[in-house]
């Protein structure tokens, strides 16, 4: 049937419909996005915000109440971005990899949303090969081994219906699908995760991004998700990051996730820091711009935080005038093998609380207000 055989009336019952119905969920969360990066004031996020913090975790304790933040306590309001992983979920484990557990999360996520904000979503899942943590290196043929023909192929299909109903199961209280930055395959360009440079071709990793994508998007139809790739930071030729792109089809965010370095003493670490963010981020905006993607920082921080300047002295200048949507700092968690030191976000009592508090007030980052 062609146009000029439908009824002009129930076409413009159509029409008036479509246009009463508004924006998707999915809209006006890049809509939120767009206009972040066009006032130049990124919303600011942390991994796990409302599932612990330096002193406390709603998994471990009686209050489950999903409305304690260290963002909150110290900035004054929920960060906009709630990052949470799925690590785990592919094994069917309750607990993700850092002790979230999942119905928690669900919760939590949902909660955030139905605040106002924006959740992403990471997976540092295991190896399907091996059966090592994400971070197992061991073999080159991981990839290989999970794309179609491949002896873990069908197994690996099993990790990712996991993960597809899981994000099916994040919904409102309407019972809508809550829109999710999903953001899989992460720094692909370093050499520590399974699917990275080196161990794995350019080929392999775009044919494993695409799989993902047809998976989820089109056979399970989660349609509410935006997709994220973050190469992460490095010093030179960081365009080479571009034969690591699946294609513009199924990429709407490019992201950086770029740390200030620890182990280097701090006079060399944080202007190195402010340096490199600022080559990959204007090398990664040049490219959204030509592929029209939107820009993040999609993970950043300072592990310990121990310059008190560190928001306004250091991350301001790192991104200053450059068109981010949004940045995400990691997690705030005591449970580390070498310390108490990974924290990334303020802290009540925390070196750089007052800095930024500083920050917000400028109104150079978005909380969830
Ligand atoms: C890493 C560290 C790990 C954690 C992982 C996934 O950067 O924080 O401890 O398991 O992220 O959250």
């Amino acid at each position: 049937m062609t146009m000029r055989h439908v009824n002009p009336i129930i076409m413009l019952t159509l029409l008036l419909f479509m246009a009463a119905c508004g924006n998707t969920p999915k809209e006006d969360l890049l809509a939120a996005l767009e206009n972040a990066s066009q006032q130049g004031t990124p919303l600011f996020g942390h991994q796990d915000d409302l599932m612990y913090g330096h002193t406390w975790n709603v998994t471990k304790e009686d209050d489950r109440s999903l409305e304690r933040s260290d963002v909150l306590a110290t900035g004054g309001a929920y960060p906009y971005i709630l990052g949470l992983d799925l690590g785990w979920l592919e094994i069917d484990s309750d607990f993700n990899l850092d002790g979230n557990d999942f119905d928690l999360m669900r919760e939590a996520a949902v909660k955030h949303y139905e605040r106002g904000g924006i959740v992403t979503l990471s997976w540092h899942l295991r190896n399907p090969l091996t059966g090592g943590d994400t971070w197992d290196v061991s073999s080159d043929k991981v990839v290989e081994s999970i794309l179609p023909g491949g002896e873990k192929h069908e197994y690996f299909m099993g990790w990712l219906e996991r993960v597809a109903n899981y994000i099916d199961s994040l919904k409102d209280s309407r019972g809508q699908r809550i829109p999710l930055i999903f953001r899989p395959w992460h720094e692909h360009t370093g050499g520590w995760f399974w699917w990275g440079t080196g161990i794995c071709t350019a080929q392999q990793y775009n044919d494993l991004w695409k799989m993902t994508y047809n998976y989820l998007a089109v056979e399970r139809k989660l349609d509410q998700l935006v997709w994220a790739i973050s190469p992460g930071a490095a010093n030179e030729n960081f365009e080479v990051w571009e034969e690591r792109y699946p294609g513009d089809e199924y990429v709407d965010i490019v992201g950086l996730d770029g740390y200030c370095a620890t182990y280097l003493p701090q006079e060399e670490a944080l202007p190195l820091f402010v340096e490199k963010t600022r080559y990959c981020l204007e090398s990664l905006n040049r490219f959204a711009k030509e592929h029209g993607k939107i820009l993040a920082l999609t993970e950043t921080g300072y592990e310990g935080l121990t310059y008190d300047k560190w928001w306004t002295e250091v991350l301001a200048p790192a991104i200053e005038g450059i068109p981010i949507s949004y940045l995400l700092v990691w997690r705030n968690t005591d449970e580390m093998p070498r310390g108490m030191t990974h924290f990334y976000a303020p802290w009540p009592g925390g070196p750089s609380e007052q800095d930024f508090r500083e920050y917000v007030d400028s109104g150079k980052i978005k909380l969830l207000q």
